[in-house]
């Protein structure tokens, strides 16, 4: 093939969000779009990254996806780099990348050193919908803030790209190696199977055959809804083939480019299939529902687990797989590293954290910065609240491993009386778990696409409220009277205790002096207009208190939110799009 410069002219709007760039596809599909936002971020990697280099190209399969693979692989060509590995059909999850960079060898004993993924996570596909790219780094993970702002500085003013655009589309349906010569001499495109080397992983961590044993026994009963995204082409081989699960237990299970039409994010009101076999939810099934139901986003990192009627919010999943971590996953089984939780995560983790004198670390909304003390051998699990759960196995959030931990305890509560009908059920452990360490209440309100002028105002507004704490407390208990003193209020400031780097205006927070907190944020993953993020939380520890419905615990609190910030007033909305 031969090497093409193509001039092309800068785009404005290319600033990778909290997790890459995403936008329509009617926005990527622009003359050059995609091409500008690959050569910009070829260019932001040092040229050993690139030249001579293997990377991985891959997502979840939402629409433009294949397009999209094609190009960056006449790119890559054409930028000097030796090796693009594909799953199969473009796809991989993201933790599945992840494991890939990290763990696989090619048949030459090649290593990739980064990775382009495909996907806009949790957001809806096809042709009106969302497409996305990110960049990962050699450690399996997010690139960090000093590459994503290079890449945006670049987009801002590339003048030209390369690519090969004699090379033929390569087939990535089928499992092979082509070969093809460039001016540099040879480049390959390695297409291989999906699941093998997350499932390899997988098998590494956890004891499958307690796992098998657990889902074979008659009282137990299981669910998984992959919403049509990447995660059913791992769940069959995982849960059906490894494990024993039957068949019927996979709900949408087929990746599909649109994800059926559907809105791949596993939350209570966007997983209603699940959600209704689970017994929660108006439309309940007649059926008995399972013991234990769970559901992935589109890329397979985020993670929803249910029990029978019962929903486990994810910061409590995250404190609890850190709590039983040591006894029921062999991987951890020498003792934890530490934990860290994202900062409008609740608290739940850092009381376990406390009790089992574990360190603890309180970062930034999105997974880039986990990482860091990953690799610094820093933290062993980390959580989310928007339902990313994951471990330093890989360097992303990881929805099957978390569903895989959730068995795990559940298999180990359960190890002594599997013959008799009792079962430890994940609401026992649930309520077990608030018994020893208190409970935190817990709620997310999103209002979507909200005009972004009115919503950085709302930011605004706040920020400058607490200059003032005297006056914060007087409106506070105008009110409600019967809730506590703000205490402290700040805008969210964090300093990477390994590399030192320092993210401001990560969330705005109003702490109270009973450990209750509001905090608003603004998104960074949306592709139009903005969406506030409002996190509720408050600490039970009595214990003939912990029982309470959330919403109508966190009533209080909701109200001095919505009020204190004027939500309606600024946004028009009387009330949040969704609420998790
Ligand atoms: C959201 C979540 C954040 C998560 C991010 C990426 O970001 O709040 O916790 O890490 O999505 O998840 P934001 O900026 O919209 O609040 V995924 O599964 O979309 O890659
Ligand atoms: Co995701």
């Amino acid at each position: 093939f031969k090497v093409a410069r193509v001039e092309t002219t800068p785009y404005n709007d290319q600033k990778p969000g909290t997790s890459g760039l995403r936008k329509k596809v009617k926005v990527f599909k622009q003359p050059n779009y995609l091409h500008n936002f690959v050569q910009s971020s070829f260019n932001a990697l040092t040229t050993a990254k690139v030249r001579g280099a293997t990377l991985v190209v891959s997502g979840d399969g939402r629409y433009f996806s294949k397009d999209a693979i094609q190009i960056i692989i006449k790119m890559a060509a054409a930028n000097g780099v030796r090796r693009i590995w594909v799953g199969q059909n473009g796809l991989l999850s993201t933790p599945a990348v992840s494991a890939v960079i990290r763990e696989r060898v090619g048949s030459d004993g090649s290593k990739a050193s980064g990775s382009f993924i495909l996907t806009a996570s949790h957001n809806p596909g096809g042709p009106n919908e969302d497409f996305g790219i990110k960049y990962n780094m050699e450690n399996g993970g997010p690139a960090p803030e000093g590459i994503t702002d290079k890449i945006f500085e670049n987009t801002k003013t590339i003048k030209e790209y390369l690519i090969a655009e004699d090379l033929p589309d390569v087939d990535i349906s089928a499992v092979g190696i082509t070969s093809f010569t460039g001016p540099e001499g040879q480049f390959d495109v390695d297409v291989f199977d999906s699941a093998s080397d997350y499932v390899k992983l997988m098998k590494s961590i956890f004891d499958f055959q307690s796992i098998q044993k657990l889902l074979s026994s008659p009282k137990f009963t299981f669910c998984y809804d992959a919403l049509h995204g990447v995660a059913g082409a791992y769940a069959k081989r995982i849960f059906v083939e490894e494990l024993g699960a039957q068949e019927s237990s996979l709900l949408n299970c087929v990746p599909k480019e649109d994800f059926g039409g559907g809105h791949p994010d596993p939350n209570l009101t966007y997983a209603k299939e699940l959600v209704a076999r689970m017994g929660l939810g108006k439309s309940s099934c007649q059926d008995e529902p399972p013991e234990f139901g769970a559901a992935a986003d589109g890329d397979a990192d985020r993670n929803m687990v249910l029990g029978k009627r019962f929903f486990v919010t994810p910061s409590d999943s995250v404190a609890i797989i850190a709590a039983n971590a040591v006894q029921a996953i062999p991987y951890f089984s020498g003792g934890l590293k530490g934990v860290a939780r994202s900062m409008p995560t609740s608290a739940a983790l850092d009381v376990v954290a406390k009790h089992l004198n574990l360190k603890f670390f309180e970062v930034p909304t999105g997974w880039k910065f986990f990482g860091n003390l990953m690799d610094a051998g820093l933290c062993s699990v980390c959580g989310e609240e928007s339902f990313g759960t994951g471990s330093d196995h890989i360097r992303e959030k990881d929805g099957i491993w978390a569903v895989l931990a959730w068995l795990s305890i559940i298999a180990y509560k359960n190890k002594d009386n599997l013959s008799s009908n009792k079962l430890v059920t994940v609401e026992d452990i649930v309520r077990q778990h608030w018994a020893t360490y208190g409970r935190h209440y817990y709620t997310r309100y999103d209002y979507e696409n909200v005009d972004a002028g009115a919503a950085k105002e709302l930011m605004a507004y706040l920020v400058k409220l607490q200059s003032d704490l005297t006056e914060v407390n007087k409106i506070v208990k105008g009110i409600r009277s019967d809730v506590s003193n703000v205490a402290n209020a700040d805008e969210f400031e964090y300093k990477d205790p390994v590399d030192g780097s320092i993210s401001k205006h990560q969330g705005i927070r109003y702490l109270f002096k009973d450990g209750s907190r509001l905090v608003f944020r603004l998104s960074g993953t949306g592709s139009e207009g903005a969406t506030i993020r409002l996190y509720i939380e408050q600490y039970e520890k009595d214990s003939s208190k912990i029982g309470r419905d959330s919403q109508d615990a966190l009533a209080p609190l909701v109200e001095v939110a919505l009020k204190l910030s004027k939500m309606e007033e600024f946004t028009g909305r009387s009330a949040p799009t969704v609420i998790t």
